[in-house]
């Protein structure tokens, strides 16, 4: 097993480790910690930052004092522990008021209160130190299509991402908000199902130039989505600015398993476009953010079960990185990529200066026959990746 540093920048959400194990058909399989228990543990697996919503650190029914201590005694810890608060986040899904959604509800009242909630998250956000603050609308949805007028709750969710927003534009905070796409689970439909829904949803906002994306593995996996995919589009558009990253068998219930327990192969290429970027372009976008898990320690292991999940997505991580890197050195590699023409798409399809005039007068004398006859090696392109991935 490889063994984290700090450098590493790995992350976890409070309420990964912290899962008790409570799902739709079963009570808590283990006793939940206290959320300085947990900044402990991670800090001496070597994990550099946590991330948490409101309510992983107070009740939702907190008093202002309680939740003040609490706070306090969390960001002691991580000071202590030398561990960063690198991003914050709300829960507006647990609480039934909640039930349909934080900010597209169709109860006004409901609305007013989410976002206030969201605001007052976006203080604390912002006095942790935090440089994202994520949006999860895992209740902005419906079951049945005609419960929800999906245009006017676009307005409004684009009126409440705006005012969010706008709000930390105006004190000054330095956040960027990263809202994570789902399809389904709670709600039947979720709004902003996809990294493609929300880039599109973005491209609306008064203040989208710091509004970007936390995709997560197994999400993009539940719409049968290629997640490396998305996180390369969202790079192309400027707005990869964090990330969840899990295991997902499949389509079926969203699974949060641990980084590499789902589609390894589909992982091995999410850490190479992560660590080596897009290949034979070193001047496109990098993701240069935190290394963050969002999974579940299954509901049959007990304390020592959590903190070896933990550690596995961590070692998993690593070792794909130590092989995308042998994969991306290898001579073999380099010539099947050349074969397979993927350096030669960098080539812009009009000449420079070339006019649409010139272009539709110029005869290539392209041989349509011998293109149609050429062969692109995708495959042994794929079996040395899978190869350097094995071992062999
Ligand atoms: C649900 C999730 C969420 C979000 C979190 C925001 C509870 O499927 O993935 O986890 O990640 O709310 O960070
Ligand atoms: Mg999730
Ligand atoms: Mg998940
Ligand atoms: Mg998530």
């Amino acid at each position: 097993a490889q063994t984290p540093t700090p450098e590493d920048r790995f992350s976890f959400g409070l309420w990964t480790v912290g899962w008790t194990g409570v799902d739709p058909f079963g009570t808590a399989s283990r006793e939940p910690l206290e959320p300085w228990e947990y900044v402990k543990h991670l800090a001496d697996l070597g994990v550099w930052g946590i991330t948490f919503h409101d309510n992983d650190v107070f009740a939702f029914d907190a008093d202002e004092s309680t939740k003040r201590s609490r706070v306090e005694q969390l960001k002691k810890s991580c000071d202590e522990s030398g561990i960063t608060i690198e991003m914050v986040t709300t829960n507006t899904f647990t609480h039934p008021v909640f039930k349909d959604g934080g900010l597209t509800s169709n109860d006004r009242g409901v609305r007013r209160f989410g976002l206030r909630k969201i605001l007052e998250a976006v203080d604390l956000a912002a006095d942790c130190g935090a440089g994202t603050f994520v949006m999860w609308g895992g209740r902005e949805g419906a079951e049945y299509d005609g419960s929800k007028n999906v245009y006017a709750a676009l307005e409004r969710y684009k009126e409440g991402i705006d005012t969010v927003a706008a709000y930390i534009k105006s004190k000054d905070y330095g956040l960027r908000i990263a809202l994570e796409p789902k399809p389904n689970e709670p709600r039947g439909d979720i709004f902003l199902p996809t990294v493609g829904h929300a880039l599109a949803f973005i491209a609306e906002l008064d203040n989208g130039d710091i509004v970007g994306l936390n995709p997560e593995t197994g999400h993009e996996q539940m719409a049968n989505l290629n997640y490396s995919h998305q996180l390369a589009q969202a790079l192309w558009s400027g707005k990869l600015f964090h990330l969840d990253l899990n295991g997902q068998r499949g389509l079926k219930y969203d699974q949060d398993l641990v980084f590499g327990h789902g589609d390894l192969l589909s992982a091995f290429f999410t850490v190479d476009l992560l660590e080596n970027g897009f290949p034979g372009q070193p001047d496109a976008p990098r993701y240069t953010g935190p290394r963050h898990f969002d999974y579940k320690p299954s509901r049959t292991e007990n304390m020592a079960g959590v903190w070896d999940s933990a550690r596995a997505c961590m070692s998993t991580y690593l070792h794909l990185a130590e092989k995308a890197r042998a994969f991306r050195a290898d001579a073999r590699v380099t010539e099947a990529m050349e074969y397979a023409g993927v350096t030669a798409l960098q080539e812009p399809t009009l000449a420079a200066g070339e006019s649409l005039t010139d272009f539709l007068a110029t005869d290539d004398g392209f041989d349509v026959q011998r293109a149609a006859e050429r062969d692109y090696g995708f495959v042994k392109l794929n079996q040395l990746a899978v190869e350097h991935l094995t071992g062999r």
